[in-house]
């Protein structure tokens, strides 16, 4: 199963944070986006995030990459202070090909992804082809506001951070 994950972090450690999860991935990762910058999203008086997206080949099912991604955000110590608020670790999972799902534990494609710059930027980046909706990435990252996308900033490569 091919999936889209985007991760993120404002807390601690946040290059080590994510680096977490490369490594888990390590042999399942497709390709993958560099690390950005990118302006708290929702609840703006909180420290800058680090986000990037990776394509990953999985030999799991949807609810069983899900509990992965929660288990690496246990081990980052995650709390959830408040909805959209400061996190150590966010693992979501953005889109699965040829799946969708509406269940309470799960929604995808992400009910956020198309509106959100620091998850769009990345995945572009990652997968050029990519469609969302039936869209082209470039597409919907045009229709976001034009101050949204220039806040997100390519740091690099993780290995080369
Ligand atoms: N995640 C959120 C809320 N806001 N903002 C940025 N820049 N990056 C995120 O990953 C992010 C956010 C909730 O998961
Ligand atoms: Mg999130
Ligand atoms: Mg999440």
């Amino acid at each position: 199963m091919r999936a889209v994950l985007s991760v993120g972090s404002n807390m601690d450690d946040r290059v080590e944070l994510l680096r977490t999860v490369f490594r888990d991935f390590a042999g399942e990762i497709v390709s993958q986006s560099a690390v950005y910058s990118t302006p708290p999203w929702g609840v703006e008086d909180q420290d800058e995030f680090l986000n990037a997206v990776l394509v990953v080949d999985v030999n799991d099912t949807p609810l069983q990459l899900l509990a992965r991604g929660q288990e690496l955000e246990n081990q980052a110590q995650r709390a959830r202070l408040r909805r959209w608020g400061p996190r150590t670790l966010d693992v979501d999972i953005v889109d699965i090909e040829g799946f969708s799902s509406e269940s309470a534990e799960l929604t995808v494609p992400h009910p956020y992804a198309h509106q959100r710059a620091f998850v769009l930027i990345p995945w572009l980046e990652a997968h050029p082809a990519a469609t969302l909706h039936g869209k082209e990435l470039g597409a919907l990252i045009a229709d976001l506001d034009p101050a949204e996308v220039a806040g997100v900033r390519r740091l690099g490569m993780m290995e080369e951070l």
